[in-house]
Order: C-alpha cells, then structure tokens, then sequence
C-alpha cells in the first residue's frame, strides 16, 4: 500500500512469489482507457503531462459539486463545516502522503509551477541580494528554472547549473564544488520530465544542508511514481501537481518545513490569510493560512484527497514492479526501431521513454501514431536547455503509468515503425 498504510513489504508474502498488480483491475477504475479514437483504441501513454482520473476521483467530485459545495473556513451552518472539514481533511491526506511533520507544512496551490513560484517570489525576494545565488540544475524544468531567473533579475542574483552527462545522469560531484558561500538555495527535479531520471535527492540534500543552504525539490514527475518521504529526503520544500497523480487539474501541493514557511512573508494577499486589517497594519494568519489568500479550489482539494485515497488502495511494490517492467520493455522494444536514438539512459529512471528519429521531426511522429490511437508527447517539453544539450529541437516521449500494458507499449512501437516506413 501507499503512504499512511503499512509499509510496502509488510505485506509481502515470504517465499512465494508476489502476487502482480492486477492491472485489468485497475484499467477498469480509468473509464476513458475503454475509448477509441481514429476508430483504434486508445493507448494513452502521455502521463507525464497529466494523467487520467480513476472513477472514485470523478465521484468525489460529482458527490462534492452535487451535495456538498459550500465556501470553507468562513460559515458557521452546516455545508460550510462540512466543506471545510473535507478540504481540511484533504490535508492531513497530502500530510501522509508526503509524510510531512504536520498539517500546517501542507500549502494548496494550483500545481507545481505556482509551488515553486510561492518560493521564488516569498522566499526569493527575502534572502536573495546582490551577487548571491541559486542552484538548479542541467535538467530543470522551465518551471523551475524561469521563477528563479525573474526574482534573480529583480534581486541582482544569478543562477549556476549542476552539470549533467550524456546519460542524463546529474554530476552530483560537482554539487560541493558549485555551493559557495552565495549560495542561497539548490533548486533540483526529482525525476526529469523529458528524460526520465530519478535524482539522488536525499544526497544532494545532505551536500547542500552541510553548507547551511536550503532545497527545493520539483517533485511533479516523482509524485505518479514514487513513495516520497519529506522527512527521510530532509528537504526544505517539496512541490506536487494533483493532476499528474490521478487528481483533478488545478490543484497542486506546497510541502514546507514549518520554521521554513514561517519565516516567510505572504505570496499572496487576500481573503482567509489575515488575523486583522487595518487601513495601517495587517497582520497574518498562522500556516498554511498565511499561504492560501482567497477563496481555494476546495473541489480541487477534495478531488485530491480521493487521488490519493486511491493510491492508497495499492500495493506500492506491484505498482513499481509493472512500471518497470514496462520501462525495460519499452526501452528495448523502441531500440529495435532503426534510426532510433534513445534521450536519457540513466540507471536510475522512471517510466518515461524520450526518443528522436533520425529525419523525422518529433511533431511528425506525434500526428503518425495518433492516427493509430496512440497519445504521446512531442516537443522540448518544457525543458529546452536538455535539447540543446543532447542537440535536438525536440523528442517524442512515451511516459507510462501503472494501468498502461505491454500490449500498448506493442502498439506504440508498431505505430513508430509505421512512421519509420512513411519516412524511410
Ligand atoms: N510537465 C510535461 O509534459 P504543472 O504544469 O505546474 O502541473 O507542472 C509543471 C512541471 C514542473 N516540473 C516538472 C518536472 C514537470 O514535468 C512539469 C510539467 C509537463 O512534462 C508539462 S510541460
């Protein structure tokens, strides 16, 4: 099971082997896996730009819009107590799921990019000076890369980049190297959208907290694939989007450590995160309050919390199993396909394949397989410094989740060799 159940080997039978995630099971939870589209069955393997919703995540939404909206933490009759007690109840959900300390370590934002945004503009604007620095790194998304570049333009700052190698594998001995004493805070992915892999976060934690500087962790990517444990990884924020996790777009989660979060000045200013106005003075709310200015995606929230209900269901080592028997076999089905040149090969990946075709454009290839029912994503997926890197404008990328099957992962394959045959 996932967080706030026992632990994934508690379970686990002892000398037989485990039982395999049931994946015919789970398919039957996601109702839009059963459509078609150009009359072929829809093989959805585009889950690194969101992905699908199961059936008990559309309810808890259908059930909240129909019996149970009201505005949270401002009535005092019943649909507002009880819309507050769901939303609230959403955050001690995200609270086990991130295992964080506490309730109030818990921000709603929209996704990650508002997350990472609250911290470059909060934190940001309040430690950064003249010729100090953030640390990101080679394989940053633009979300986490362009927040720090505005407030460093405003404050005199600059960035500096953690180098990466031709695998896409981060050069984590540079990391004490690139930490002087400017160094304001290491921004850093967990796992890379448009390259798959899964940084050792906790490691770079550790290098950057010996020298007294705080981290952020993109967890966007890590969130659909990963148990995470913001305590054991002892980072200082921890970003998710909900709608990347099976939860409803709009939505996202700001972890923060307590002493972190109330140090720092409001992002936003609004209704719900003042103690008192004054036309002289205002003075804020406690946490998470102080982060939540107006009226939240409560629906959003209660969406969430189902997502991770869901999760919950699960058992974590079936889900990771399948995902990487579904990696190893993607990866080597693609290999076979001539003129395929695989983008990110680190040991340690998710369940994400990035691949160029010798003379084909990615965009060409995203239309061709679409014609065979087949949802990748083509493009520089927001990472455009990884492509200048590796030296493409583009890669077509399959990211696949645990309901995606092998069958599919054939009928993507079959659709790129039909695009090898139109291009020769
Ligand atoms: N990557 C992809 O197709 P939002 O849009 O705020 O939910 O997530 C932003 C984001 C931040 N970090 C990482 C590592 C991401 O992958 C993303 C979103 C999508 O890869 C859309 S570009």
């Amino acid at each position: 099971m996932r967080a706030g159940a026992a632990p994934a080997d508690s379970a686990a039978p002892t000398g037989a082997a485990r039982p395999r995630l049931d994946v015919a099971r789970v398919r039957a939870d996601f109702p839009i896996l059963q459509e078609r589209v150009h009359g072929k069955p829809l093989v959805y393997v585009d889950n690194a730009a969101t992905s699908q919703k199961p059936r008990q995540v559309i309810e808890a939404l259908l059930r909240y819009y129909a019996t149970e909206n009201a505005n949270v933490h401002r009535g005092v009759y019943y649909l507002s107590e009880h819309a507050t007690a769901l939303y609230e109840g959403a955050r001690e959900k995200a609270r086990r799921f991130l295992n964080a300390r506490e309730a109030r370590e818990i921000v709603f934002v929209r996704s990650s990019t508002e997350a990472i945004n609250l911290v470059a503009s909060s934190y940001g604007r309040t430690h950064l000076g003249t010729g100090d620095e953030v640390l990101v790194t080679a394989m940053e998304h633009h979300s986490d890369i362009v927040p720090w570049q505005l407030v460093c333009e405003q404050r005199g700052a600059a960035l500096r980049v953690i180098p990466m190698d031709e695998r896409g594998v981060l050069c984590v001995d540079e990391v004490p190297k690139l930490i002087g004493a400017r160094t304001k805070l290491v921004a850093l992915v967990h796992v890379s959208n448009s390259l798959g892999t899964i940084n050792p976060v906790a490691e770079i934690v550790a290098l950057a907290h010996a020298r007294g500087v705080p981290v952020l962790v993109d967890g966007a990517q890590a969130a659909p694939h990963l148990l995470i444990d913001v305590q054991a990884l002892d980072c200082d924020f921890y970003t998710v989007s909900g709608h990347k996790m099976f939860g409803p777009t709009g939505i996202g989660l700001l972890y923060g450590k307590a002493e972190r979060l109330d140090a720092m000045p409001p992002y936003q200013g609004g209704g719900d995160m003042i103690r008192s106005v004054t036309f002289e003075k205002t003075t804020y709310a406690p946490l998470p309050a102080k982060f939540e200015a107006g009226t939240p995606h409560i629906a959003g929230a209660v969406g969430l919390g189902a997502a991770i209900d869901y999760l919950a269901t699960l058992e974590w080592h079936q889900v990771e199993a399948h995902e990487a028997d579904l990696l190893v076999y993607a990866t080597a089905s693609l290999a076979g396909v001539p003129g395929l040149r695989l983008i990110g090969t680190a040991p340690r990946k998710a369940s994400v394949v990035s691949f160029v075709l010798d003379g084909v454009h990615a965009h060409d290839v995203g239309t061709i397989v679409d014609r065979e029912g087949v949802a990748i994503r083509t493009g520089h997926h927001c990472t455009q410094p990884v492509m200048d890197f590796f030296g493409v404008p583009a890669t077509a990328r399959a990211a696949f989740a645990f309901y995606n099957t092998r069958e599919e992962v054939d009928a993507l394959v079959a659709a790129v060799r039909k695009v090898r045959e139109v291009f020769g």
